[in-house]
């Protein structure tokens, strides 16, 4: 299945090329960030607009997915609906056609007959990735998986509100983007049906820094698949130790700015100074975790969903750690163990919806989570919440 692994790289950054020139082309840019005035036929015009960028996006990946991979389509699920309701009050399913002309026609009608905005983005859908992905390094890779076990959820663009803003903030070396257009990510992640473990995960990240010719994306890629283990970024361990202070480092955490009170109090002792980090979007601080900016991601409330956390999950388990329910690993009487790197109870899984709920919380990780790399780091974490909200 490298092939499956290829083929999410190739789309994840044909959707950041979408995202990219949201932003890049005037019409389209124009929609993007217009202001919420006017009458309210246009308020919901361009709040459409902001959710077409996404739909379109991700029936994108659904398309280019179904084609390769027919046993997939129907476990091909993401964020969005591909019902959309346009200003005019009109119902229309938003696909992608045969050709770029008729994915056009299509998506004029969405937006109230605007043509140019229509011919751009139907360029951006139907363009070949191909180009512009080289060496992605999965060339030598054997996936024993087959694709009529797998499923699939897409978050077509995470940490939306960053986007739409777009605030260009300069990275620097070593440290996480607390906001910005950093912060905006494409997540794709492949589960095992049967049994809802994560399993592969596609990253993309379409703005990662600037050069005089524009932004330029990156992308990370992760398998995690009985024995066969392999990403796109470096082991911890074979990352260069860190030079410490006297006394050694403390914990970094990465949180929601609006994280509990009660969470931040518990978890800042644990923490070296200015290691209690805040940042925006719930997949760009799941990345953070990987890359090593961050010992661990906590997040108390049941607000993100299987689309934000199943790629970057499975990115997780490749560099041997994981993501677990926080609400379960509190309530756990017994004492836990770190299986082969891995917590052994907890585990988010993507196979099952929560039916009591309505809506996108069927879909949601209700119990908060932990993102880790090291299994013992999260038990020090646990242990410091035990009690504490
Ligand atoms: C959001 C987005 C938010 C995040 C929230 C997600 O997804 O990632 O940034 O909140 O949990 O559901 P926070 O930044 O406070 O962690 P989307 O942008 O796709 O709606
Ligand atoms: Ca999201
Ligand atoms: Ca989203």
């Amino acid at each position: 299945m490298a092939d499956l692994l290829k083929l999410l790289l190739r789309v994840a950054e044909k959707a950041a090329n979408v995202a990219r020139v949201c932003r890049k082309e005037a019409p389209l840019f124009q929609l993007l960030v217009q202001e919420k005035t006017g009458v309210d036929k246009n308020k919901k015009f361009v709040q459409d607009f902001k959710t077409l960028a996404d739909v379109v996006i991700q029936e994108m990946i659904r398309h280019d997915v179904g084609a390769q991979f027919p046993e997939m389509i129907d476990h091909i699920q993401g964020e969005e609906s591909n019902k959309f309701e346009n200003g005019l009050g009109e119902s229309v399913i938003v696909t992608v056609c045969g050709t770029e002309k008729e994915t056009a026609a299509l998506l004029a009608t969405v937006l109230d007959g605007d043509q140019t905005a229509a011919t751009l983005l139907a360029r951006a859908i139907h363009q070949d990735a191909k180009l512009t992905l080289t060496d992605t390094g999965t060339d030598d890779l054997h996936i024993p998986l087959s694709p009529s076990d797998l499923g699939i959820w897409i978050d077509p663009i995470d940490a939306t509100s960053q986007y739409i803003e777009g605030r260009e903030e300069a990275a620097e070396e070593g440290r996480l983007c607390p906001s910005g257009l950093q912060c905006a990510l494409v997540l794709i992640g492949v589960y095992l049906r049967a049994t809802g473990e994560p399993v592969m995960g596609v990253i993309n990240q379409p703005f990662n820094h600037k050069d005089p010719t524009g932004w330029k994306g990156k992308h990370f890629w992760g398998v995690s698949c009985g024995s066969v283990k392999a990403c796109s970024v470096l082991r911890p361990k074979d990352r260069p130790a860190e030079t410490t202070a006297a006394g050694g480092p403390g914990l970094s955490v990465v949180m929601s700015s609006s994280e509990k009170q009660a969470v931040k109090e518990a978890l800042a002792p644990l923490c070296g100074p200015d290691r209690l980090m805040y940042a925006s979007g719930a997949g760009y601080k799941i990345l953070c975790v990987i890359l090593g900016l961050a010992d661990v991601y906590v997040l108390s409330e049941g607000s993100t969903f299987k689309w934000d956390s199943c790629g970057p999950h499975a990115l997780l388990r490749a560099l041997g750690g994981g993501m677990v329910d926080l609400k379960e690993c509190l309530h756990s009487s017994g004492s836990s163990h770190c299986q082969g790197g891995h917590q052994d109870q907890g585990e988010l899984t993507y196979h099952q919806p929560h039916i009591e709920s309505t809506g996108a919380d069927h879909w949601a990780n209700q119990g908060g989570l932990v993102a880790y790399l090291n299994c013992q780091i999260l038990h020090r974490v646990i242990g410091e919440l035990k009690g504490k909200f």
